[in-house]
């Protein structure tokens, strides 16, 4: 299986740690393309963009984006990339899964939360604590649902 990680880079890096949490997690369930998002090497600036060129990195992402089984987001950083990957995925028709923590004290986009419909596009709130058993819980449902 192929996952696609979504998690903020020029939106703030404040949740890295997690990132990693999540995208070592993943892993346990097939090869997760965007494992750069959570290195703590990538800062907000991020000197590699500029060798990279933002336009090659936006053509390889939506590239993964369309390779991709399954995509999972965190959310809680406010992201101007992962609000367009996710309206590029659900254009995919993708199967998407958003975790929010409320204890973050901020509300999730009415875009995002407003997209939710159960089906494709689930959209979760945890608690850090939590992380594990909710991907747990997702990839078991994922799997029972796609034989
Ligand atoms: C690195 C540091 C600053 O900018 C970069 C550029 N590098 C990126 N490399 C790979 N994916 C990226 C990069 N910048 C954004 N993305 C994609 O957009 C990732 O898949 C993230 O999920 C999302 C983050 O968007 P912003 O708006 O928070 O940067």
């Amino acid at each position: 299986m192929k996952i696609y990680f979504c998690g903020s880079i020029r939106g703030g890096r404040d949740d890295v740690d997690l990132y990693r949490k999540i995208v070592q997690k993943l892993q346990s369930y097939g090869s997760v393309l965007t494992e750069h998002v959570s290195s703590p090497e990538l800062t907000e600036r991020g000197e590699d963009a500029a060798a990279a060129g933002d336009q090659a990195i936006h053509d390889r992402d939506v590239d993964w984006l369309r390779q991709s089984d399954v995509i999972v987001a965190e959310v809680t950083q406010p992201s101007l990339g992962v609000g367009y990957e996710l309206g590029r995925a659900v254009d995919m028709k993708k199967k998407i899964f958003c975790l929010f923590r409320p204890s973050s004290g901020r509300a999730l986009s009415a875009m995002i939360r407003g997209a939710a419909n159960g089906d494709e596009f689930v959209v979760r709130d945890y608690s850090e604590d939590e992380v594990e058993s909710i991907l747990e819980e997702f990839f078991s449902r994922l799997k029972r649902t796609s034989v």
